[in-house]
C-alpha cells in the first residue's frame, strides 16, 4: 500500500467522501516528499523492473483521471439535475491496462465501474473524445452516442463495447457465448466483424461472481474448455471486497476461482499500474494465445460509496473508510508519476486540475444538448419493423440449387409432397430456412442426433453437420446467452428451449438482456435471434404442468419481442420465413412458440379424416407479421379469436354450434400474440353478432386480455362477449388437465350463454 505522506484525514470526518477522496489526492501530491529517478524514456519501464513503459504509464495515468473526474463531476452535478447517474468507478480506474492490453474489435461487455477502461480503449482510435461521449451519457442526452440518452452506460459502437444493462451477470452468458462464436464462425465458412484472433472480455464485481447467471457462464466456459474446445472469453474480475454493503468473505475469490481445472487463474494488482501491467498482460496474452476461458482476478477496491446516494459514514465506521481511501489506487498512480520522474508535484497538480476542468465543461456543454423529448423518440431504436424489406428477404427464394440438394433432388422437395402435420412441416421449414441462411445454427438440448424431444429437427444434425447443429449443456441460460453471442457475431441462431416451462428460469436473457440491446444502444447493436419452444398444454399421455406449461404472459410484455404461434404446419413453415426475415433485415429477437399437442395431430373432426394436414408453402410465399387466417370470413352469428390448440377446438365446437343453433361461426387463428394486431382484431369484431375469445392461456394476463382490450378500445365493446380461458393454477397430471384447460364443450356452453 501507498505510504502516505501526511495523516490519512484525521481532520476529515466529513458526510461527503467523494470532496474527502478529492482532498487526499491534492494533499497527497503537495506533501509527497519521496526521491524521484531520471525520467524514463518511452519505452523504458516506468519504474525498474515493471512491464509498464513511460508512455503507457502517462496514457494510463490520463485514463485514471478522466475516470475520476467524471466521477468527482456526476456527484456536484447530480444535485442540480444535470446528470442524473452516480454509480462510480473510483477505485477500479486499474481496468484501464484491461483496456491497454486488449484491441478495440475485442468485443467488450463490461462492469459498471468501467470509466478507466473506457477513457483508454478511446486511445485505440483517432480522433475520439472520451470526456464529452461519457459526459453526454451521464447528462442523458440524445446526442449520447452509446444510448441516445436511454441510459447511462458504457458502450460504443466504434470501439466494441456493447452496453449493458445493470443486471449484474446477465452479460457474462453472451460473453461466453460471444467467444464460442469468435471461434465457430470460421468452421461455417462465416466472416466474422472482428479479426479471427479476437476474444471476448466480460467484467464485474467480486459480489457479482456468486450469481447463478456468473457461475452457469463459468461453469460453461469450463465444460467447453474440459473437452478441448476453444472459448477465448477473459473473465474480469474486479474484487474490491464488497457488494452494496455486503463484505466479500475475504480471500473467497481467489478460493472459489484458482482451483477450477479448467478456467485459468491469474491474479493482477489493479491498485498498482507498476506492479499490475504485467500481471494483467500475462492473463490477457494466455487467453488470445491459448483460446481458453481465463479468469482475471483483479484486485480493486471502491472509494466513494456503491453511488452518490450511499453514505457510507451512516454505516461503516469512519476508521474503515480511512483505511479503505487509503489504498484509492490514484494515491500509487502519483506516487509512481512524482518517483519516476515524468512529473513533478505542479505538472501533475496541472494535469489533475486540466482533467478535472475538462469534465465539468464537456457536462455543462453536454447539459445543453436535446434529451429525448417525445416517446416516439424513446421508442424509435426498439423494436424497427420495415415491413416490406422483410416481405422481399421472407420471400426471397434465390437457393434453389441448395434447397434441392438438401432435400435430396427436385423430386423430394416439401411442397411436391402430399399434405403433412405440424412436427413434419416445422422441420421441413429448418431444413429450408437452414438452407437459405448458411449462417444461421441450430441448438439446444437433444436436438442433435435424437432430433428433439418430439422429434421436430431430425435429420437437420445429419444435412448441416455438428458446425451448425448441435447439443448443449443442459442449461437454458447459456443457451440464450449463446444465441446472443452468435448474433453479436454476425450469425443468425435458432436455440431451442425443450419445454415453455424451462423459459421461464432464463427468461431474464430475453427479457433484460436481448430485446433491450437495440433500446440501449440506440439500434447501433442487434441480437437477432428466433428462439423455439415447444409449447402450451393438451399432450395427451404425456403431462403434467411442465411439459405442458401455457402461460406464455412473461413473453407477451417483452418490449420488443415478436411472438409467433401456429396451429398447422403451412402456417409454420410461412411464419418462419418472416421470423427469419425479421431477425435478418430488422434485428429482432423473436420468439416461435410450437404448439407440442398439435405436432403430431393429422384430423381435425374425426380419426382418420387427414384434415389438420396441408400442403407445405412453397418458398416465395411467406406471412406478413400479424397477419391472422380466417375461417368462414363471411360468417358472423358468432366470431371466435384464438390461437394454437385453440383454433382445431374451435372449429370442431363450430360444427356442434351450427348444428344445435344453425350459427354460422368464424374462427380467427391470431397467429401473431405479440405484438397483437388489435387493428386486425377490431376489423374481425365489427361485424359479429357474438364473440367468443378462446385462450387457452391463464385468465390472469393471457393473450385473451390484450384481445378482449382491443375489442373493447375498438369501439365494439357492446357485442355480447364471452371468454373461455385456463384456469389460474398449476396444470395437474392425466386427466385432471383438462378441468384446468379450455374444452370443446365449455366453447359450446359459452355460446348457449349468449343464445
Ligand atoms: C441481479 C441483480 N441483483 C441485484 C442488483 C443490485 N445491485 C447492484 S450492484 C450490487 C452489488 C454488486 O457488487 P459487486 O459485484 O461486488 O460490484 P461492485 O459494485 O462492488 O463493483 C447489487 C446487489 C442488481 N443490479 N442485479
Ligand atoms: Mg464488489
Amino acid at each position: 500500500m501507498t505510504a502516505l505522506p501526511f495523516s490519512l484525514n484525521a481532520r476529515h470526518k466529513g458526510f461527503n467522501r467523494a470532496e474527502i477522496v478529492d482532498q487526499n489526492f491534492i494533499e497527497f501530491v503537495q506533501l509527497w516528499q519521496g526521491q524521484a529517478q531520471a525520467a524514463p524514456r518511452d519505452g523504458e519501464p516506468v519504474l525498474p523492473g515493471s512491464a509498464l513503459d513511460a508512455q503507457g504509464f502517462r496514457d494510463l495515468l490520463g485514463s485514471q483521471l478522466i475516470s475520476r473526474h467524471l466521477d468527482l463531476m456526476a456527484r456536484v452535478l447530480r444535485v442540480q439535475n444535470k446528470v442524473f447517474y452516480t454509480i462510480g468507478s473510483s477505485g477500479h480506474e486499474g481496468n484501464a491496462m484491461v483496456a491497454r492490453l486488449t484491441r478495440h474489435t475485442d468485443p467488450a461487455f463490461l462492469h459498471y465501474r468501467s470509466g478507466g477502461f473506457m477513457a483508454e480503449r478511446f486511445r485505440k482510435l483517432p480522433g475520439m473524445d472520451p470526456v464529452m461521449d461519457s459526459a453526454l451519457s451521464f447528462a442523458a442526452s440524445m446526442e449520447d452516442p452509446a444510448s441516445g440518452g436511454r441510459h447511462k452506460v458504457w458502450g460504443s459502437k466504434p470501439l466494441w463495447v456493447l452496453p449493458q444493462t445493470s443486471t449484474i451477470a446477465s452479460h457474462l452468458p453472451k460473453a461466453f457465448g460471444t467467444a464460442v462464436a469468435i471461434e465457430q464462425a470460421r468452421r461455417i465458412g462465416h466472416t466474422l466483424p472482428v479479426p479471427e484472433d479476437s476474444i471476448a472480455i466480460c467484467s464485474f464485481g467480486d459480489a457479482s461472481s456468486n450469481h447463478a447467471t456468473a457461475q452457469t457462464a463459468f461453469n460453461a466456459a469450463g465444460w467447453t474448455a474440459y473437452q478441448k474446445l476453444p472459448a477465448p472469453v477473459l473473465f474480469v474480475c474486479e474484487d474490491n471486497g464488497i457488494g452494496i454493503s455486503v463484505k466479500t468473505p475475504s480471500g473467497w475469490i481467489a478460493n472459489n476461482f484458482s482451483r477450477r481445472p479448467d478456467l485459468d487463474y491469474f491474479y493482477a494488482d489493479g491498485l498498482d499500474l507498476a506492479e499490475g501491467y504485467g500481471q494483467v498482460q500475462a492473463a490477457v496474452e494466455h487467453c488470445r494465445r491459448t483460446r481458453r476461458p481465463t479468469f482475471l482476478h483483479l484486485r480493486t477496491t471502491r472509494v466513494m460509496g456503491h453511488a452518490g446516494t450511499d453514505f457510507e459514514i451512516e454505516w461503516r465506521s469512519v476508521e474503515e473508510l480511512f483505511a479503505l481511501e487509503a489504498t484509492d489506487p490514484l494515491l500509487r498512480s502519483a506516487e509512481i508519476a512524482l518517483a519516476s520522474g515524468l512529473y513533478t508535484r505542479e505538472s501533475l497538480l496541472e494535469l489533475y486540475e486540466a482533467t478535472r476542468k475538462q469534465c465539468f465543461a464537456a457536462a455543462e456543454d453536454a447539459d445543453r444538448r436535446p434529451r429525448l423529448g417525445t416517446l416516439a423518440e424513446v421508442m424509435k431504436p426498439l423494436a424497427p419493423y420495415t415491413p416490406a424489406a422483410v416481405k422481399a428477404e421472407a420471400e426471397r427464394a434465390d437457393y434453389a440449387a441448395r434447397r434441392a440438394e438438401v432435400f435430396g433432388g427436385e423430386e423430394k422437395l416439401p411442397e411436391k409432397q402430399p399434405p403433412r402435420h405440424l412436427a413434419i412441416q416445422i422441420g421441413q421449414a429448418l431444413h429450408d430456412v437452414m438452407a437459405k441462411y448458411p449462417e444461421s445454427l441450430l441448438f439446444g438440448e437433444d436436438v442433435a442426433l435424437k432430433g428433439g424431444v418430439y422429434t421436430v429437427t431430425k435429420g437437420l444434425f445429419k444435412t448441416f453437420k455438428g458446425n451448425r447443429v448441435f447439443n448443449t449443456l443442459l442449461d437454458e441460460t447459456v443457451i440464450l446467452g449463446l444465441a446472443q453471442g452468435y448474433a453479436n457475431m454476425g450469425m443468425l441462431p435458432m436455440p431451442e428451449i425443450q419445454y415453455l416451462a424451462y423459459f421461464h428460469n432464463a427468461c431474464d436473457q430475453i427479457r433484460g438482456e436481448a430485446c433491450s440491446l437495440q433500446f440501449f444502444s440506440n439500434d447501433q447493436y442487434r441480437n437477432p435471434l428466433v428462439m423455439r419452444v415447444a409449447s402450451l398444454g393438451y399432450q395427451k399421455g404425456f403431462g403434467g404442468h411442465f411439459h405442458n406449461d401455457n402461460s406464455i404472459a412473461a413473453l407477451r410484455d417483452i418490449p420488443g419481442l415478436v411472438v409467433g404461434c401456429p396451429s398447422r404446419g403451412d402456417d409454420a413453415a410461412a411464419m418462419l420465413r418472416t421470423l427469419m426475415a425479421l431477425a435478418k433485415v430488422d434485428g429482432r429477437v423473436c420468439a416461435f412458440l410450437e404448439p407440442i399437442a398439435l405436432y403430431m395431430t393429422k384430423d381435425l373432426y374425426e380419426a382418420g379424416d387427414g384434415l389438420w394436414q396441408y400442403a407445405y408453402p412453397a418458398p416465395g410465399e411467406a406471412l406478413p407479421l400479424g397477419e391472422g387466417r380466417v375461417y368462414e370470413q363471411d360468417a358472423d352469428d358468432l366470431v371466435v379469436f384464438t390461437f394454437g390448440n385453440g383454433v382445431p377446438m374451435a372449429l370442431r365446437a363450430a360444427r356442434e354450434i351450427e348444428q344445435k343453433r344453425g350459427w354460422r361461426t368464424r374462427v380467427v387463428d391470431l397467429r401473431w400474440l405479440a405484438p397483437l394486431n388489435d387493428a386486425f382484431i377490431v376489423e374481425q369484431a365489427r361485424n359479429a353478432k357474438r364473440i367468443l375469445v378462446l385462450d387457452e392461456g391463464r385468465r390472469s394476463a393471457g393473450v385473451g386480455e390484450g384481445i378482449i382490450t382491443a375489442i373493447v378500445e375498438g369501439g365494439c365493446g357492446a357485442t355480447p362477449l364471452q371468454r373461455v380461458v385456463g384456469a389460474d393454477t398449476y396444470t395437474p397430471l392425466a386427466g385432471a388437465a383438462l378441468l384446468v384447460l379450455p374444452g370443446e364443450a365449455e366453447i359450446v356452453a359459452a355460446a348457449d350463454r349468449m343464445a
